[in-house]
């Protein structure tokens, strides 16, 4: 099926700079392996694989002031956000391939300015097992993967929460911008800051009761055609017996037919324009299955699905 689809870029980010267990920085090559790009074109979609960003190596030292490797996080997400910046200014659909999620966070900020100087509505879908909505004060670890969310709205040290120059100087994403799905670990100070904050968050618990469609339709109302619609998907947010290849797994996630419905219901929206695919870490995987998981869901993220259908079910 050829598509006149936009043309993406795949942007490989080997680092585990913000992670609390090494081998995230293997990540871009295993999609590689599990045939991300000859999946996507078997869709229509044109590739480009950009290759992967060389930034600083990860030192694996203790927290300083609540952050662990703050210069080398800062750094690697610049390289991000340049990156993705650059392929949003070609008209191409950038897909990350992280890396640890704290790289969400120059990914983001990019599709943040583009959206500000193109005049669309910016509307972030978070899958994930946590809400990675710490400060330096709430974190229990110091990992920067923890902590993306608070970043985007602000929260955070100056390296991080101004990588994009915003009109008007403000944070990248106000929290009403940021649907949170798949959600069942977040820690004690976190919790309360979700609160305070009034993050938009569907937990295992809303999947459990009103079901992954319910959910999904939720997440995704008042997108509309001057959305651009930005999925930050952590590979944790699957449950682990599908997908152990993470460094932080958390039982009681999305089954593989849960995962599916939410990956075709973005795609059904027809406004994907951008993605993080984080938290990959074949150093823990079993002959590369969560890999070749994620390619399969990115597929029906672009489209892939079993029947063409004309009017819903
Ligand atoms: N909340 C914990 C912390 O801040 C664990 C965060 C783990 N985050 C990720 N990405 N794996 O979602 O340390
Ligand atoms: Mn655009
Ligand atoms: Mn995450
Ligand atoms: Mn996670």
């Amino acid at each position: 099926t050829l598509r006149s689809a936009q043309p993406t870029s795949l942007i490989g980010a080997p680092t585990d700079i913000g992670a609390g267990a090494r081998g995230a920085s293997m990540g871009p090559e295993a999609l590689r392996v599990a045939g991300l790009q000859a999946a996507l074109e078997l869709h229509g979609l044109q590739v480009f694989d950009r290759g992967n960003l060389g930034g600083p190596s990860n030192p694996w030292l203790p927290p300083v002031n609540g952050y662990r490797h703050l210069p080398e996080v800062a750094q690697w997400n610049r390289l991000v956000y340049d990156a993705v910046y650059a392929e949003l200014q070609l008209g191409h659909l950038p897909i990350l391939l992280g890396g640890d999620h704290s790289l969400g966070l120059g990914s983001i900020s990019a599709v943040a300015r583009h959206c500000a100087e193109s005049g669309k509505k910016l509307r972030v879908l978070w899958l994930d097992a946590h809400a990675d909505f710490n400060t330096s004060e709430l974190t229990p670890s110091g990992n920067v993967h923890g902590m993306p969310v608070a970043c985007l709205c602000g929260f955070g040290p100056a390296e991080l929460t101004q990588l994009a120059a915003m009109p008007g100087g403000g944070p990248a994403l106000r929290p009403e911008q940021i649907r949170q799905i798949g959600i069942r670990s977040v820690d004690a100070g976190e919790k309360r800051f979700v609160h305070e904050q009034g993050l938009e968050v569907f937990d295992m618990r809303a999947i459990d009761e009103v079901g992954m469609r319910q959910v999904m339709e939720r997440a995704l109302a008042g997108v509309d055609t001057h959305t651009h619609l930005h999925v930050s998907f952590d590979v944790d947010f699957l449950d682990p017996d599908i997908a152990p290849g993470v460094g932080t797994t958390v039982p009681g996630g999305p089954t593989y037919r849960e995962a599916q419905l939410c990956m075709e219901m973005i795609a059904d929206s027809g406004r994907l324009a951008s993605l993080d695919i984080v938290e990959l870490n074949p150093a823990l995987d079993v002959r590369n299955k969560t890999a070749v998981l994620a390619v399969d869901l990115v597929e029906s993220l672009f489209g892939k699905s079993t029947l063409m259908r004309t009017r819903p079910v």
